[in-house]
C-alpha cells in the first residue's frame, strides 16, 4: 500500500493572479507530498487487512483503526484526500457558474447562488487557526457549509465534499499575507464548477 501525490490538472502558473504560482508549487509539492509521505509511514503500520483500502475508506473507518494510528491517518490522510481534491476544484477557466441544476438547488437552499458565496465566504472567514471550508451534500441531497479543523474530512461525519477551499496560512500567506478576505474573493474566480456540478451529480 503506497499513496501518491498526484499530478496538478494544469501548470502551477495557470491560477495567476488569483493564486501564484510560488504559493501553489510549495502548496503541492511541499506541503500535500508532506502529507503523503507521513500518510505512507501510518500505512506500512496498518494491519494487513487494511492493505488495499482507498484513503475514503481508511478516512470513513477511522474508529476501526489500530488506536495509535487513527491521528496520523486523520492528519495525514485528511490532508492528502483534501488537497487531492482542492485540487481538480480549480481551474484556469474556472469561475463561470454554477449553472442548471446545482445553480437551482443553490437558490433553493440558499435563497440565491450569491447568497450561497456570502455564506460560504464568512464560514471560511471566520474559521478559526487552520481548517477548510466545505459545501457538502448528504446522502438525501441536502446541501450544507460546514468548517472543519486541521486536516478533518466531510467524510468523516458521512457528507460528500462538493466544493472546498484551505484556508490554511500556507494556502494564500506569500501573497495575500493576513489578508484571508481577499484570498476567498479571488478563489472565485477559479472555481472549476464544471467539476463541483459532476460531484453533485454523483452524489444525487
Ligand atoms: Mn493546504
Amino acid at each position: 500500500m503506497s499513496f501518491k501525490l498526484p499530478k496538478l490538472p494544469y501548470p502551477y502558473d495557470a491560477l495567476e493572479p488569483y493564486l501564484d504560482a510560488q504559493t501553489l508549487e510549495i502548496h503541492h509539492s511541499k506541503h500535500h507530498q508532506g502529507y503523503v509521505d507521513k500518510l505512507n509511514t501510518a500505512a506500512e503500520q496498518l494491519p494487513p487487512e487494511w492493505a488495499s483500502k482507498s484513503i475514503e475508506d481508511l478516512l470513513t473507518n477511522l474508529n476501526n483503526l489500530p488506536a495509535r494510528l487513527r491521528l496520523p491517518v486523520q492528519n495525514a490522510g485528511g490532508g492528502h484526500a483534501n488537497h487531492s481534491l482542492f485540487w481538480t476544484l480549480m481551474s484556469p477557466r474556472g469561475g463561470n457558474g454554477p449553472n442548471g441544476e446545482l445553480a437551482d438547488i443553490l437558490a433553493k437552499t440558499f435563497g440565491s447562488v450569491d447568497d450561497f458565496k456570502d455564506r460560504f465566504t464568512e464560514s471560511a472567514i471566520a474559521l478559526f487557526g487552520s481548517g477548510w471550508t466545505w459545501l457538502t451534500a448528504d446522502n438525501e441531497g441536502q446541501l450544507s457549509i460546514i468548517n472543519t479543523s486541521n486536516q478533518e474530512t466531510p467524510l468523516s461525519q458521512k457528507q460528500i465534499p462538493l466544493l472546498t477551499i484551505d484556508v490554511w496560512e500556507h494556502a494564500y500567506y506569500l501573497k495575500y499575507q493576513n489578508r484571508r478576505p481577499e484570498y476567498i474573493e479571488a478563489f472565485w474566480n477559479i472555481v472549476n464548477w464544471q467539476e463541483v456540478q459532476r460531484r453533485y451529480g454523483e452524489a444525487r
